[in-house]
């Protein structure tokens, strides 16, 4: 069974929604980001970066276990292993890893920069005219639900900037309650993990 390490945050969350969404069974283990575990020489064993989430599968590729860190790429490798949720052919393919890149470098990033320092809030508001921008057009990031959907849904769900008022981006509202009305999300983002 995979063995998923993981944290209440937006990062720890992103990797249970594709479990949940694919329906893989999973052990969840609590690694808080701040109590020392995650420096411990047996985690960065698995998790060289020493942070949280880090998956272990005993069934990898080839039958052989395989450790991942960072969520997008747990968030692929599950993808591909159940032949779910990124594209049904390879321009789709594409489409889901380009939007997946562009929310986890820049997105994902810039918001969890802006929980420590305000001077990125331009940035940020940069970012959200593109999102909303974007899906004007789009039902989700990338033709179907994809995992570039999955990539951001906990940073805009749960929103925690007070000074910026989501409404003022109408499309990605649209987008968020849609995402918010699946179940394995709203699982994902109720699940304890601590
Ligand atoms: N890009 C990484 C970010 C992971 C990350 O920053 N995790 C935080 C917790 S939310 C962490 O482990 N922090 C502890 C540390 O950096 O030492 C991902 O998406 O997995």
């Amino acid at each position: 069974m995979i063995d998923l390490y993981s944290w209440k945050s937006a990062n720890g969350r992103r990797p249970i929604i594709i479990l949940e969404e694919t329906g893989t069974p999973y052990n969840l283990i609590a690694i808080d980001p701040h109590g020392g575990k995650n420096k411990e020489p047996d985690y960065l064993k698995i998790s060289p970066g020493g942070k949280v989430p880090c998956l272990v599968d005993p069934d990898g590729p080839g039958g052989s276990p395989i450790h991942l860190m960072e969520s997008a790429a747990i968030m692929e490798y599950i993808a591909e292993k159940t032949g779910q949720f990124m594209g049904s052919d390879e321009a789709s393919k594409w489409a889901v890893k380009q939007w997946l890149y562009y929310l986890a470098t820049n997105v994902s990033v810039s918001f969890s920069n802006l929980n420590h320092a305000r001077d990125v809030e331009g940035q940020c508001r940069d970012l959200l005219d593109s999102v909303n921008n974007h899906l004007a057009d789009n039902e989700y990031f990338a033709g179907d639900y994809s995992i570039a959907d999955m990539m951001v849904i906990g940073r805009f769900g749960a929103f925690a900037f007070d000074f910026i008022d989501l409404n003022d981006y109408p499309n990605l509202m649209r987008w968020v309650d849609m995402m918010m009305a699946r179940p394995a999300i709203k699982k994902s983002m109720e699940i304890p993990v601590s």
